[in-house]
Order: C-alpha cells, then structure tokens, then sequence
C-alpha cells in the first residue's frame, strides 16, 4: 500500500470545496453518501485506504478535516448530503473569523483553535497505518485560509517532520475579488508555503470562472460551479497518482510529483492545465487523441491561473493520465510535440 493521504480543508473556501471533493471521491471508490459502499461495487480498490478508513459500523469514513474560524460552512456540511459520511470530530469551527486579516488568523483567533484542530489530526494520524502525506485546500487572501493556516503548517512540520505536505491554494484575484488586503495575506501566507511546503499548486478564481464561462457554457457562474471544476481538477490529479497501472502496480506515488515539479526546494509553486474540458451535450462526440489532450494541456484557456506560459520557459512539467490511454501513443505525442518545439 502506498500509505495514506490526509486531506485538510481550511476556511470558507476550503470548507465550501470539502463537500465536492468527497463526492467526487466516493463516486470513484463506489461509496454512498452514508459512507457504505454500493452493492455494485464489490472489488474494493485497495487505494481506497488512502483515503477512508473502514469501520465495521458506520463504513468508509475520510482521512480528513475540515476546519474554519467560524461556523456558515461547516454548519452547511451538517445538514448538507453528506452530513452522515463525515465524523463529528472532523468538522470543526470556531466562532469568530479572522475578518480578512492574517495577523488574526495566526497570531490571535486562530490561535486559540490551534490545540484543538492538532488533537483531531493526532486521533486521525493515529488510525493510519504509514502516513504518506498531508494535502490542504484553502484561499490565500482570507485570514483564516492565509494565517491560521501558515499556523498549522508550522506546527504540523514541528510535530510531523517527515510528512510531507501539499498545498492547493485559491490564490486572490484582483478583478474578483472585492477585498483589497487580499494581495497583502497572500504575500504574507507564501512565507510560509516556501517555508514549510513541500509542493503547492495555485488555482486563480478568475480563471476557473473564465472556463466555467467560455468553455463549459455556464451562463451564471457560482461557487458551487468553482468548486466542482476545483474538485474535479485536484481530485483528478491525486487519484490518478495512487491508482493502479494496467500491470497492477502503483502508478507513482504522490511524492514523485514532487520530485519531478520541485526542483529546488525554494521553488515549490507549480500551475495546473486541465483536458478535455467539455460541455456535457458535447461530450458524447467530442473524441479528442491523446496528441490533441496533450496539447490543450498548454494552451493558457486551460490553466488554472492567468499567465501566458508561452512566453517564458518551463523548469519541469508532468502529465497526468486517466483512463484508456496507451503507453505508446503517449510517447509518440510527446516526441511530436518535441518537433514542434
Ligand atoms: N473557489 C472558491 N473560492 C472561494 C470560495 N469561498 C471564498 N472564496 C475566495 O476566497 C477568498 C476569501 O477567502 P475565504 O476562504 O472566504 O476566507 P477565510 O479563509 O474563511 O478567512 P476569514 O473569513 O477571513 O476568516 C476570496 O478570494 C473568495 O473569492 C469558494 O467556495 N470557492
Ligand atoms: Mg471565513
């Protein structure tokens, strides 16, 4: 087994994703909302216990916790479709939020929710086996997705140091964005990425909006929306890493991906590019080769944060692959496009 994985969602952008990405996942892995799994599922993927522990009472519970300062998106978990699939104990707020402010997260609110939010993650730390790594989603311009999480990470490096962690950051967006000391946390909450991370992907909301709107025809973009490409991209990418390959073996271990994106530890930020992304109408017909999926995958349309690529070099790259893809077309796509400069 390739160890466990466990997630933590942190603030409201964290918490509000929380719900997608565990759908997605028990889709996946053949759960019900209840934490069971479906009569039709009845090989149990060994990854699954990279995710969720089994118990014989309640089924397949996630590794995960789910944490804000205050309580609107975790009180919407408990009443929500998958209330009975999460622990009590894995969702946890306070009930004073950090108001935009990162000194508040880290230094003062925060703060005194630091213990708390450490003994549940020892109780889940507990029940693994051979804990691989810790993955965190949160936004970069909140104050409790900036600052109380720089917190955690300082503390979970100091009592965990040889677990390693990954980061997927909603980093702030001027032109979304209404809140103007956005920029200012998340300047101040890289300090602690580069410090205690040891690979983290930024995701802008502008761009998840642009492909919501151009790409998938939504006509009114919501979080809801956001939320459910952000799970489907990050989700995709994490599990695909622990599936097997057609021969039965592991397909790489997340850690890998760190080894090919990060090659200096100073220089742990990697974007992200997603294909085929496609309307459900057009889906049926679009039949895109893997030389046109690679392709896309460089198009700016289709990354997740706004930069032009094109103009400026790539360190490192990895491409990930899911589904029937054959080794062999693979390779002649990547010898293509090494022609193609
Ligand atoms: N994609 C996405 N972004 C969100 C969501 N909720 C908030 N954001 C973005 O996150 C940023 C604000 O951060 P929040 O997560 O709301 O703040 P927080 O971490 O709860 O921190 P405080 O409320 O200040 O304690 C803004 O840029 C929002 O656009 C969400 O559900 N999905
Ligand atoms: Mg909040």
């Amino acid at each position: 087994m390739s160890g466990e994985v466990i997630t933590i969602f942190v603030g409201q952008a964290g918490a509000q994703l929380a719900t997608f990405y565990w759908e997605l996942l028990c889709t996946e892995y053949g759960i019900k909302t209840n934490g069971f799994l479906y009569e039709s599922s009845i090989v149990v993927d060994p990854t699954t216990q990279a995710f969720f522990t089994e118990k014989a009472i309640s089924g397949y519970k996630p590794l995960t916790l789910i944490v804000d300062l205050e309580p609107t998106a975790i009180d919407k978990i408990k009443i929500g479709n998958y209330k009975c699939l999460f622990d009590e104990k894995c969702l946890i707020h306070g009930f004073e939020d950090a108001a935009n402010n990162y000194a508040k997260g880290y230094y003062t609110v925060g703060r005194e929710m630091i213990d708390l939010v450490l003994c549940h993650i020892r109780r889940i730390y507990e029940t693994c086996c051979n804990l691989q790594r810790f993955i965190i989603f949160r936004s970069s311009g909140g104050g409790t997705g900036s600052g109380f999480t720089t917190l955690l990470l300082e503390h979970l490096t100091e009592i965990y140091p040889k677990v390693s962690k990954m980061d997927f950051t909603i980093s702030s967006t001027p032109n979304l964005s209404m809140i103007k000391v956005e920029p200012y946390n998340a300047m101040l909450t890289t300090c602690g990425s580069l410090a205690y991370e040891d690979c983290c992907f930024i995701l802008e909301n502008e761009s998840l909006y642009d492909i919501c709107k151009k790409k998938l025809n939504i006509g009114l973009v919501t979080y809801t929306n956001l939320n459910r490409l952000q799970a489907q991209i990050t989700g995709n990418m994490i599990t695909s890493m622990l599936s097997k390959d057609v021969n039965g073996g592991p397909n790489a271990r997340l850690d890998d991906l760190r080894k090919i994106l990060v090659p200096y530890p100073r220089v742990p930020f990697s974007i992200i590019a997603y294909s085929p992304l496609t309307t459900p109408s057009l889906a049926a017909y679009s039949d895109l080769s893997v030389y046109q999926l690679m392709q896309e995958c460089f198009q700016p349309d289709n990354q997740v944060v706004k930069c032009d690529c094109r103009t400026g070099a790539y360190i490192s790259g990895c491409l990930l692959y899911n589904g029937d893809v054959s080794k062999n077309d693979i390779s002649k796509a990547l010898v293509d496009s090494k022609d193609r400069h």
